[in-house]
């Protein structure tokens, strides 16, 4: 298939997913294709690896429901901290919540409940067992969040332009989409205001002030250059698993891919251990965990073993240059060596290397 062959950067430019437009952009400017799984106990820690790891990787993977002491707060708490480091670092936010259930309860956690995962989280997966139902409701609430945030409500001030109070430092970018908007609507506290300007409530919401904590508590580097990532939501259909004995066969994937080719603006593409880009037309970005390297100390190409509890480890250059994923989802591989920071750049060259030799 194409997509085995085409880079990162002639991807981006043809993808129809603007989250993986992006996404893939970011890869080709950092050269890296490595997700961290940051399978880590508390707030502090994610946060920690987040700002060390950050600088190698693309994708930052959480599981919130494992991480104690998560703040909840929806403009200071944990997932606003995630978003500002991500902004700083270059990388999305995938909150691996694998969604399991009738479309409208899918909906409701994806959305509500204290961690309001859509706020935070570029990307989420489903486990489509419940059928496909599930990846349309999960579509549709994305359509309204997006659409609810993409006008941030502005009071107007006299001379039409407008300002939060929290934004005074934000750069002026807008203007190109002020004509656009001439509407009126609910403000957030309820008044009737003018909506003069449109940002992503996303971007705003990572206030400065936010940002600032952030870079103060690190070398006072400031942010980087790396363009905002686009308003849009985005689905990783969970199609195949690493795990020994797991239930996903052929029949099932196919489903997956259906469902994924039916929701393109919504679906990016695929948790799965292959590239499952079968059409001509087919772009979908593939992320894949239950990856390891040997110790640095071994020759490459050795066997890793899994973890005996039914998880089970390849290579980047397996997965990547003979599977054809994109992304290597790695997490312990990481998170338990000696060094965090190192073991991520070996990974993101191997896994790197693995891409180059393949489009080559
Ligand atoms: O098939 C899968 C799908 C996922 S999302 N197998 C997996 O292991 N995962 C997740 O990837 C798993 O929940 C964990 O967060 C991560 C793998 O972690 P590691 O420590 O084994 O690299």
């Amino acid at each position: 298939h194409s997509t085995l062959k085409g880079t990162f950067a002639q991807r981006s430019k043809t993808v129809t997913h603007p989250l993986t437009a992006y996404l893939f952009k970011l890869m080709d400017l950092k050269a890296s294709n490595l997700c961290l799984s940051a399978d880590v106990a508390t707030a502090r820690e994610l946060l920690s690896i987040a700002d060390r790891v950050g600088p190698f990787i693309v994708v930052l993977k959480t599981h919130h429901d494992m991480v104690s002491g998560w703040d909840f707060d929806s403009e200071f708490g944990t997932g606003k901290k995630l978003a500002a480091l991500a902004r700083k670092h270059g990388f999305l936010i995938f909150e691996d919540r694998k969604f399991g259930d009738i479309g409208n309860t899918v909906e409701l956690q994806y959305t509500s409940g204290s961690a309001k995962i859509i706020e935070w989280a570029h990307i989420v997966n489903v486990n489509m067992v419940p059928g496909k139902a599930s990846v349309t409701s999960l579509a549709n609430a994305a359509k309204k969040w997006e659409e609810r945030s993409r006008y941030s409500v502005k009071t107007l001030v006299s001379g039409g332009r407008s300002r939060d109070s929290n934004e005074d430092d934000e750069d002026e970018e807008e203007s190109d989409d002020e004509a656009d908007v001439q509407a009126t609507s609910e403000g957030r506290k309820g008044s009737i205001v003018s909506v003069t300007t449109v940002t992503h409530q996303y971007e705003s919401a990572v206030s400065p002030r936010l940002d600032k904590t952030i870079m103060e508590e690190d070398s006072g580097e400031s942010i980087s250059s790396f363009e905002e990532p686009p308003s849009d939501r985005g689905l990783l259909i969970l199609a195949q698993m690493s795990s020994e004995g797991n239930f996903m066969d052929e029949r099932y994937t196919k489903a997956c891919v259906e469902a994924a080719r039916e929701h393109k603006d919504f679906v990016m593409g695929f948790v799965s251990q292959q590239s499952l880009n079968t059409l001509p037309e087919d772009d979908f970005i593939h992320m894949t965990p239950g990856c390891q390297l040997p110790p640095e100390e071994e020759e490459e190409g050795t066997e890793v073993k899994g973890d005996g509890k039914g998880q089970q480890y390849n290579t980047p250059q397996k997965l990547v240059g003979i599977a054809g994923t994109d992304i290597v989802i790695v997490g312990r591989g990481i998170l338990k060596s000696g060094d965090p920071q190192e073991e991520a750049e070996r990974y993101r060259s191997a896994a790197w290397k693995a891409y180059t030799e393949r489009v080559r």
